[in-house]
């Protein structure tokens, strides 16, 4: 058995709107998506998301909470990505585009699904009631979820 693969995926929130990233390039490229990646040997997940976020934002958050850990299985690849979620509503700088990501605000009104990973519009509505969740998700390429478990959880 292959380990997981580690990631984050960090949401910057504010009153009424999130900040997405729009994916340049390497995984879920062409995707607006949360800013992260693969959390580095000796690091511990959380500073991976917060050095990841400011990687690929220029936002400087140094307490993001973690709000929900999401299991994705790509038929055929026998290792799990695992990706950390994390929120925060307290943040410095000024959001800048980077190499990887290009930052717009979006209202949580018109949050672009469709130009989104197909699991987003699942667990989305959990984390923006500041719900805690625990997902896994089985991908038939990149686009389809042939199968799918949710729950809403205590503690994550
Ligand atoms: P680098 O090393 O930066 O070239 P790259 O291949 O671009 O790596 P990376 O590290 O940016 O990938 O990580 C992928 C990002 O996409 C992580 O933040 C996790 C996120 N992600 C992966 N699968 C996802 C999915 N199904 N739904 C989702 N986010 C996902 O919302
Ligand atoms: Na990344
Ligand atoms: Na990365």
């Amino acid at each position: 058995m292959a380990p997981n693969k580690r990631l984050t995926l960090a949401f910057v929130q504010e009153a009424g709107r999130i900040l997405l990233g729009y994916k340049k390039r390497g995984f879920g490229c062409g995707r607006w998506n949360g800013f992260g990646g693969k959390v580095h040997d000796g690091e511990t997940v959380h500073a991976g998301a917060v050095r990841e976020l400011e990687e690929e934002s220029a936002l400087i958050a140094p307490k993001l909470d973690k709000v929900g850990v999401l299991m994705f299985e790509f038929l055929g690849d026998p290792q799990l990505m695992e990706v950390h979620v994390f929120t925060t509503k307290h943040y410095s700088g000024t959001p800048s585009e980077s190499e990887e990501m290009r930052p717009k605000w979006y209202s949580l009104e018109e949050i672009p699904f469709k130009e989104m990973w197909p699991d987003d519009v699942y667990w989305f509505p959990l984390m923006l009631k500041g719900k805690h969740f625990y997902g896994y998700f089985t991908f038939k390429g990149m686009n389809d979820i042939v199968d799918y478990k949710l729950r809403e959880v205590e503690n994550i």
